[in-house]
């Protein structure tokens, strides 16, 4: 009997991949085909894909043609396939001419012609694109036009802003000054806001209010009710409203959270992350330390703990030459069986790791924790320590890019940040804001 294998992602299955299946079927008697897990495409940079793993296997399935479907799941399995299911020829499209020639050592490689004039690209892009407005003047959003490039789907259009001057990559954005924001809002589907805190509610409001879908840098707004409102809004709209913590979007930091949601190192009793940032202009202005830095330090506290904390105290150092500038601020979260230590700040500079203990062994997350690609599990016995690894692409930009739209187009629509989050990472800065629970020092003076 000869054996047969081939592999693919079969998005969106087409005329190519079933022509390429009845080719490859008909080179010998039995054919095994590998369907490409979602975390395997992502590492291999295809994040766009539409369906789910399990929509892609019944893709295959319908067409009646494998005789056995497995998962393909990481870098260098087809080389174990082979061995393992004696296979005898391995079979692959012309897209990847030569790529393969490698598995000859294993089994014979057969290109077959690609058929052309069919993609699931063309067909994902086919689709009518959501057109995003860009709403804030900082130097941030340059990253956000460039990592969009890489989002089927997200089309940048427009830009809403007072100052342009530190956005370079305006080539096709149609651009409106922020007082002219309702007429930049005719021109969009759904909009990014980078602004400065105070300005969010009214803009996210004013977004909803036109119909349009929205994710807005943390946080959301500055008030734990004006947050509900926000998010009531968009619920009673059927409109996405979601927060942009790029760091949620990470596969590392969403693999950790559910290793410890599946008691790995036992009950969390305590968490202690730490963000700074030397640069004082690395955010813009209206962006103070704890307006910056809050929002991602207090993620994965809510995220693993829960939002129903007992307390929050905070105790802030000041610059006496920027008054309204926090150089330093220590945050106390306690609940009733964990207690969270959160340290951010702008202008001075720490080690930025994320500490995570629990009653069995901690996790420990090293600088720049806010961008996970790596953590370590780590027990009493420093032999059974796990080290685990997952490639950050963009940052996390491109996968809440990703998110968005899907939930926009409500598929696979997973919510990384949930409103409960967002609602009390509201409440939090609300807190801060307010001077309550505060404990305030200025540097200069505690000399
Ligand atoms: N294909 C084709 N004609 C097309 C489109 C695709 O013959 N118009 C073939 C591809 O060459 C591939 C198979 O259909 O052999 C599956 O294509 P994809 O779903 O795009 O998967 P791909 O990214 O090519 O995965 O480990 C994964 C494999 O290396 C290939």
């Amino acid at each position: 009997m000869i054996k047969v294998i081939t592999y693919g992602t079969f998005d969106l299955i087409h005329f190519g991949h079933i022509r390429l299946l009845e080719r490859a079927k008909a080179l010998g008697d039995y054919l095994i085909v590998g369907v490409t897990s979602d975390d395997f495409d992502k590492s291999r940079g295809k994040i766009n894909v539409q369906q789910s793993l399990m929509e892609r296997i019944e893709n295959v399935k319908s067409t009646g043609l494998a005789d056995e479907i497995i998962v393909e799941e990481y870098e260098g399995q087809k080389i174990d396939d082979i061995c393992q299911k004696n296979i005898d020829i391995f079979a692959i499209g012309t897209d990847w001419l030569g790529k393969f020639d490698y598995l000859r050592d294993y089994c014979e490689v057969v290109y077959l012609e690609r058929t052309k004039g069919v993609s699931s690209s063309d067909i994902r892009a086919s689709r009518s694109k959501i057109r995003l407005g860009l709403v804030g003047n900082a130097v941030y959003l340059n990253k956000i036009i460039r990592e969009s490039k890489y989002v089927n789907g997200i089309e940048i259009s427009a830009l809403c802003s007072s100052d342009n001057t530190a956005i370079h990559e305006l080539k096709g954005i149609k651009q409106f000054k922020t007082t002219d924001y309702s007429k930049f809002l005719n021109q969009v589907d759904s909009v990014y806001i980078h602004s400065v805190p105070n300005d969010h509610f009214h803009q996210v409001k004013e977004a909803l209010e036109s119909q349009k879908h929205v994710l807005c840098e943390s946080p959301i707004s500055l008030d734990k009710e004006k947050t509900i409102e926000l998010y009531e809004l968009a619920t009673n709209n059927n409109l996405v409203l979601m927060e942009a913590i790029k760091t949620a979007y990470s596969t590392a930091f969403s693999r950790m959270i559910l290793l410890i949601k599946s008691g790995t190192i036992g009950d969390v009793v305590s968490i202690e992350s730490t963000c700074t940032s030397l640069s004082l202009d690395t955010f813009a202005d209206g962006w103070n330390g704890y307006n910056s830095w809050g929002p991602v330090s207090l993620l994965p506290v809510f995220k693993i703990l829960g939002t129903s904390f007992d307390s929050v105290c905070f105790t802030s150092f000041k610059n006496s030459d920027t008054q309204d500038d926090d150089l330093m601020t220590q945050t106390f979260i306690s609940y009733k069986k964990a207690i969270a230590v959160i340290k951010v700040g702008r202008g001075i500079k720490s080690e930025g790791q994320l500490i995570i203990t629990g009653t069995k062994g901690y996790i420990y997350v090293p600088s720049p924790w806010w961008k996970t690609e790596y953590f370590e599990i780590r027990y009493e016995q420093a032999s059974e320590t796990k080290k685990l690894y997952y490639q950050l692409e963009g940052e996390g930009i491109r996968n809440e890019l990703v998110s968005f739209s899907q939930n926009i187009s409500k598929k696979n629509s997973l919510k990384y940040i949930d409103k409960e989050i967002s609602v009390a990472i509201s409440d939090v800065m609300q807190r801060y804001k307010n001077g309550v629970g505060l404990s305030l020092k200025c540097l200069e003076e505690a000399k």
